[in-house]
């Protein structure tokens, strides 16, 4: 049996709702439903105030005004939305060696080689919140199946960690829909069959099943249903750097502190580097300052390195030399340049920090 994965799915809260409210923070805690204008728009997202009326996504807007008359709509500005998702997927990639982004505002994450991985996702949350100013809700599960039931089971501001045993029990009673794969027809057939649960389809012979959706598709929905899910994640890029950063919750001065930060992220960052074999001849640090000036400091040194003492010294040494003027907000190291073992170089390009 393959060892068991941690996959993380992470999923931003009310998504182009949250972007608007950032700009327009007097609409915080009112109704407010993001649609085009004219007699065929529909709902694109609602605030959880506004679902609270039975408003939701890919609902007609005019429905939306009469089940939410003193909700407030909102254009969607989609530049806005891609610019947001840009900036929140850098933090989920330098969160974990892995990502697939699998939309503008989901992302899973293998954290399996994490030290901590409940952890690394909380402070991602934290670092996205920190830096960005949106929430999101994280599952953790063995699977990306679990992951993305487990992101969705408490939102907003969720975090839910599962195994497939607890998954099954906690979603057992739901209806097959639930499931992402089975739509509405597929989940009409299974009702039909007297099907209504993914506890009574996890319980269905497969025989039956095969019968009725076909040999490849019969047996799939059963293993849905038990949670059985071992895809990859897919669209990982071939990594030509390794980074890891960090929001605090307040600003900090104390240079020694700072150090200390920073010699934690980058025993993070080396203990990847090892894992995945790499080394690499550029070390950057990167620091937000309180005004959010943003401000990187590369070395590129003769040989490609990889162990923490040497990376730390190089990072220090960086660090001592900007000598931050005012508070800092993130702090962040980077290791790019990659040579295989054999001293080739994994990518030419001498990629800046990001
Ligand atoms: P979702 O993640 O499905 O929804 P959400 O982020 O608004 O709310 P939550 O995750 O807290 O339940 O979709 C992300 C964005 O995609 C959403 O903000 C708007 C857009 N979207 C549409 O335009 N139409 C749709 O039917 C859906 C479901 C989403
Ligand atoms: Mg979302």
């Amino acid at each position: 049996m393959a060892g068991t994965r941690v996959i993380a799915h992470v999923d931003l809260d009310a998504f182009y709702v949250s972007v608007e409210l950032l700009r327009r923070p007097q609409l915080r805690g009112r109704p407010v439903v993001v649609s085009g204008s004219g007699p065929r728009a529909v709902v694109t997202t609602a605030s959880y105030e506004a679902r609270r009326f039975g408003v939701g996504s890919a609902m007609p807007a005019a429905r939306a005004r009469r089940l939410c008359p003193e909700a407030v709509f909102v254009a969607p500005d989609f530049n806005a939305y891609r610019a947001y998702s840009r900036r929140v997927m850098e933090l989920v990639r330098a969160a974990a060696s892995t990502v697939e982004v699998a939309g503008l505002d989901e992302a899973y994450l293998d954290i399996g080689d994490r030290v901590a991985p409940h952890a690394a996702m909380r402070r991602l949350v934290r670092d996205i919140r920190g830096a960005v100013g949106l929430g999101c809700s994280v599952g953790i599960g063995p699977s990306k199946l679990v992951a993305k039931l487990a992101s969705d089971a408490e939102k907003p501001d969720g975090f839910v960690a599962l195994t497939r045993e607890s998954a099954r029990e906690r979603f057992g009673g739901a209806a097959p829909v639930l499931l992402p794969g089975i739509g509405p027809k597929t989940a009409e057939a299974l009702a039909a069959m007297g099907i209504a649960t993914i506890a009574d389809l996890a319980a269905a012979p497969t025989a039956r099943l095969s019968e009725r959706f076909g040999a490849r598709n019969g047996p799939w929905l059963r293993r849905r249903a038990c949670f059985d899910d071992d895809s990859p994640l897919t669209d990982a890029r071939v990594a030509v750097s390794e980074s890891r950063e960090t929001t605090f919750p307040h600003d900090l001065s104390d240079p020694t502190e700072l150090e200390r930060i920073l010699e934690r992220l980058t025993g993070e960052l080396c203990a990847g580097l090892a894992r995945h074999r790499r080394r690499g001849r550029t070390v950057a640090i990167k620091v937000r300052l309180d005004d959010f000036r943003t401000v990187t400091r590369a070395r590129t040194l003769p040989a490609a390195i990889g162990d923490p003492a040497r990376v730390s010294a190089v990072a220090r040494e960086l660090l001592r030399e900007y000598a931050p003027s005012r508070p800092v907000r993130l702090l962040g190291v980077r290791v790019a340049g990659f040579e295989s073992d054999d001293g080739e170089p994994v990518e030419q390009l001498a990629l800046p920090i990001a």
